[in-house]
């Protein structure tokens, strides 16, 4: 089984190459309209600074396709109520679509039953959701939980929150220098008071690709629970979660080109079911009294107050628009654009790539000799270049190669080879400004 799908890279096009800038809207996979996708996105037919946009910040958060901007409009038009609450026309209808956004997303990641999807505000507040409820039913003093060096903040910050108010052991699975994840070692980690691994599916900061299936197995065949960090992978390909076997996954909306404000945690349903809730209020109940509260079914005991309705049936719009362009083909895209972008930035002198894994999604972080990544992320921003700049919320990750940050350009795909070379002529440039 393939949970992140990605393809090897596949033969170049005839008429793109170093400095094809004319090409802009040319893919070097075959089949793949790379000028009509562009146009699904109206954002990048915008100039800043007077020059074309190059946005080459999707991992921090990507643009939006029509198809997800006009759900969201004509759902504030024509279909908009709150849901679950009135008998009323809108109400239902509104209901409905909020529901069907559940059922894409759950036919999306494979789940058994939409129980198992629930609406959350995004990945970190999943990871909260999984560390106060299931930490709080299934985790006493002593037990371990094991994450890795590769974490966004997001799935380290709740764990060691969790470790010291309940006196937990937080272990740390290795990477080497090129940012591959340490198998062998992630398992000696495995001891009998190991109760949960934690771990990222994708890396945001470096783009290295996880064995989240073998990682997820060895938990299994321990009996250990597990939660995968799909934030970034499900960007750059399929999550089966059946096929996985994990317990929890999460993500967000806003990186999978739907709307910010909204994302999924998956739970396997037995165990969503004997978890007490995590946040309570309106929704989430069946009966309240004074003498006490009973809890609605899932997936609605975890999702307490007005949900993000909107965004969700935005975030189905977004899935549907990119299962109508194909998960293998983007992957397909992305794994060219990803070696192109390689083999155009190693040839700038002076930089240095961080995270070489043998399987990566399509991230470049790097440095630059003598120049701090934030001085590169300002002045490439002037040539129209949009990179992120820091430590992209994986701090230990910087630590582990001794670094307080990078420039990391992250490719979508809408993203070409042309907008590679505006990114390798904007480094050079900044390097011609710090001579
Ligand atoms: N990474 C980036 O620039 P939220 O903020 O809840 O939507 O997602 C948190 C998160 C969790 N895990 C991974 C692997 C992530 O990449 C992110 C978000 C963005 O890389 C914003 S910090």
């Amino acid at each position: 089984m393939t949970a992140v799908s990605q393809r090897a890279r596949p033969d170049l096009g005839a008429n793109e190459g170093a400095g094809a800038t004319a090409m802009l809207h040319v893919s070097a996979v075959n089949d793949y309209d790379l000028t009509a996708i562009r146009q699904d996105f109206p954002i990048l037919a915008r100039t800043v600074y007077d020059k074309p946009l190059v946005y080459l910040d999707n991992a921090a958060s990507a643009q939006k396709p029509r198809s997800v901007i006009e759900a969201v409009d004509r759902h504030y038009r024509e279909d908009y109520a709150n849901v679950h609450r009135g008998l009323h026309y809108l109400s239902t209808r509104s209901t409905e679509l909020y529901e069907g956004a559940r059922e894409t997303i759950r036919a999306h990641i494979n789940a058994a039953s939409t129980k198992e999807i629930i609406f959350t505000r995004g990945a970190t507040e999943g990871i909260n959701l999984v560390a106060a409820s299931y930490g709080a039913m299934a985790l006493q003093e002593g037990d371990e939980i094991v994450i890795s060096t590769l974490e966004h903040h997001s799935n380290i910050v709740p764990w060691q929150l969790l470790a010291q108010a309940k006196g937990l052991v937080l272990k740390i699975a290795p990477v080497d220098e090129d940012a591959n994840f340490l198998f062998d070692d992630y398992v000696d980690l495995l001891t009998e008071r190991t109760k949960l691994v934690a771990i990222t599916a994708v890396s945001n900061a470096v783009g290295t690709i996880t064995p989240i299936e073998a990682i997820v197995q060895a938990a299994r065949e321990r009996g250990i629970a597990t939660l995968v960090d799909g934030t970034q992978a499900i960007v750059h390909g399929l999550v089966d979660v059946q096929a996985l076997g994990c317990d929890f996954m999460v993500f967000s909306s806003h990186k999978v080109y739907g709307p910010s404000g909204v994302g999924v945690l998956y739970g396997r349903e037995a165990l969503l079911d004997a978890m007490p809730p995590y946040q309570s209020g309106g929704e989430m109940i069946r009966t309240v009294s004074f003498e006490g509260t009973s809890f609605a079914d899932l997936p609605t005991k975890f999702e307490a107050g007005t949900p993000p309705i909107v965004q969700a049936i935005g975030l189905g719009a977004a899935i549907d628009y990119l299962n109508g362009v194909g998960f293998e083909r983007i992957a397909a895209h992305e794994a060219d654009l990803l070696a192109y972008a390689t083999e155009r930035l190693e040839a700038v002198e002076g930089i240095t790539i961080v995270g070489k894994a043998e399987r990566k999604a399509s991230i470049l972080s790097f440095t630059l000799d003598g120049i701090h990544p934030h001085d590169i992320g300002t002045l490439v921003d002037r040539y129209g270049v949009a990179v992120r700049a820091g430590h992209h919320c994986a701090q230990p990750l910087m630590q582990r190669y001794d670094l307080p940050a990078t420039a990391r350009a992250s490719f979508g795909l809408y993203n070409s080879r042309a907008e590679a070379d505006r990114l390798a002529e904007a480094l050079e440039q900044v390097k011609r400004i710090f001579a």
